[in-house]
């Protein structure tokens, strides 16, 4: 008997009988020397989802963000850059844990089951970070679609963005709607470059002594670096940068990046730092950025997605007050429980605006966000960004036709500043572009912004211990449900603190249990942390 198309191609990609996957927070994660089955099979899912979807694009990006090197992961975005809605999350679950010789089978359930019509062609972009394990694990993710007959698009390597960008764009040119960007890397980098120099030129007009600010970048030595140092020549009269940790020397994510800058509090290696200097580190793959800058006294100083929500938000305010739509205009800074309590009083106290508080995971984020006309959305960690409502982009272009002299130049303002954002996921390029053009409007340094609030002590562990799935949580991951008792022995060792704030959670990509906390000196907080870990072990 000859075998199908799909059985004779997972042949090729056999998976361990024992091993179990799950689609978690970011896709799937693991060391890359196990994950050919894994990619293999999303091919056979990503094509599955674009039938679903009438042929829509639908991308995949072959990353492992901020974790080791010898990691990899595989998610799947839907056609307008989204992360893959949850029913298809479960769906890639089961397909991923199929029996070897149950592959054909479980398609054909999914197929009947969804009334997914199966002479639909699949389309699917495919693109990768630098990873050295990245191309073999491409070459297994295409060899899944080619098995359900889709069209590749191999975008070769990008950051994660950059391929939620691709994928909404790309769309919007098959269905001949209103374009977002050009459907292009260059696309890419020329939207975000053009709405920047306008941005700039704004900030700089009537200001003969404007010098563009000097930034550093960290680019983790990953896929961010070599985009970043792409989009410079494009926006230098209006910022003197440079990359560093662009690969040539150091590994992916080692001692630097993004994620090692934020969660060991210090600075990345391979950066010389100089007191009053400007520096971002961006992470593995390039939706995350944290700025960092030393005193006087050389001592670290962290700004990060908490800092950068609160920046944004009161520049958006302020241009809102200075356009004459400040009425009408909703806008609410959605955080995590790992927010710092500090930016969460700030929020809503000093700016006057909402600050809700979500899972962990930019899906939970961004849902929230679009109650809002302007939905501000960072995790502490870096990553995130700013959403608009249709009616706040309505109020804009209504403004602009009939502006007055006074409110033209804050609408126009407002109008670059959304096509500076990334809207459709997190992005540290376009993040960093927004940092630096409200930077420009303010004339701040790095420790003017710092000096908005100050940020509690703050401390992350990890914990590993032999089930992380007996650990529930409710309440934004604020508070345990399970283990029994736990929450109320949480509570009593934060009561005792002064501004003291602990929870524990599961991490969704790793297999440890978190603990988080904060108070009002370093020697609490760190005490506080350690006896939550005592409890947690
Ligand atoms: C994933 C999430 C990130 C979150 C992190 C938490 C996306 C695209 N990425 O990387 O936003 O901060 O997981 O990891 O949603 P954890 O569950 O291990 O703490
Ligand atoms: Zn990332």
């Amino acid at each position: 008997m000859s075998l199908s198309p799909v059985a004779a191609a997972s042949a090729r990609h056999p998976k361990p009988e024992t091993a179990v996957f799950e689609y978690g927070t970011a896709g799937f994660r693991m060391k890359a020397a196990i994950m050919d089955p894994v990619v293999f099979r999303v091919g056979l899912v990503a094509a599955l989802r674009s039938r679903a979807l009438g042929g829509k694009i639908v991308g995949t990006m072959i990353t492992a963000s901020h974790n080791p090197e010898p990691d990899n992961g595989v998610k799947i975005v839907e056609p307008l850059g989204e992360m893959l809605v949850p029913q298809w999350e479960s769906l890639a679950t089961r397909v991923t844990n199929a029996a070897n010789g149950d592959l054909d089978a479980v398609l054909a359930q999914i197929a009947a089951e969804l009334k997914i019509d199966m002479n639909i062609v699949p389309r699917v972009i495919v693109a990768r970070d630098t990873r050295p394990s990245g191309p073999a694990l491409v070459a297994s993710l295409v060899d899944g679609l080619r098995a359900l007959n889709a069209e590749v698009i191999d975008a070769g390597v990008l950051t994660t963005p950059q391929l939620h960008y691709l994928t909404r764009t790309r769309n919007e040119q098959l269905a001949n709607t209103h374009l977002y960007g050009q459907p292009t890397e260059d696309g890419y980098f020329d939207k975000l470059a053009h709405a920047f120099n306008k941005l700039i030129a704004s900030a700089a007009s009537g200001n003969p002594d404007f010098k563009p600010a000097s930034l550093s970048v960290d680019g983790a030595n990953g896929v961010g670096a070599g985009a970043f140092r792409t989009l410079i020549p494009r926006i230098s009269s209006s910022l003197a940068a440079e990359v560093v940790n662009d690969g040539s020397a150091g590994a992916l994510n080692d001692k630097c990046g993004a994620d090692f800058v934020k969660v060991q509090q210090t600075f990345p290696s391979g950066v010389t730092v100089r007191p009053g200097g400007r520096y971002a580190s961006l992470d593995g793959d390039a939706d995350r950025i944290v700025y960092f800058y030393a005193d006087q006294e050389s001592k670290f100083h962290l700004l990060d997605g908490d800092k950068i929500a609160t920046l944004a938000a009161a520049f958006l305010i302020d241009r809102l007050e200075a356009a004459g739509i400040r009425q009408g205009i909703t806008i609410g800074v959605v955080q995590t429980a790992y927010a710092n309590g500090s930016s969460t009083q700030y929020l809503e106290k000093v700016l006057g605006v909402p600050a809700p508080c979500a899972k962990t995971g930019v899906k939970h984020l961004h849902h929230e966000a679009l109650a809002y006309d302007i939905g501000v959305y960072f995790e502490a960690n870096g990553h995130g960004t700013v959403i608009f409502s249709d009616h706040m982009i309505q109020v804009l272009d209504a403004g602009l036709v009939s502006a007055n002299a006074s409110t033209r130049q804050a609408l126009q303002d407002l109008r670059n500043f959304v096509d500076v954002i990334n809207v459709t996921v997190g992005d540290a390029i376009s993040d960093l572009l927004m940092v630096e053009a409200i930077l420009a409007f303010k004339h701040w340094s790095l420790d003017q912004w710092d000096a908005q609030y100050t940020d509690l002590p703050n401390k992350q562990l990890k914990v590993e211990v032999p089930n992380r799935a007996l650990f529930q949580t409710t309440n934004a991951e604020r508070e345990l449900t399970s283990p029994a008792g736990m929450q109320a022995e949480i509570n009593k060792l934060v009561a005792a603190v002064p501004k003291g704030r602990s929870f524990v959670r599961p991490s969704g990509t790793e297999d440890v249990v978190r603990v988080y906390a904060e108070a009002e000196t370093r020697e609490q907080t760190d005490a506080l942390g350690q006896a939550v870990v005592a409890l947690v072990r």
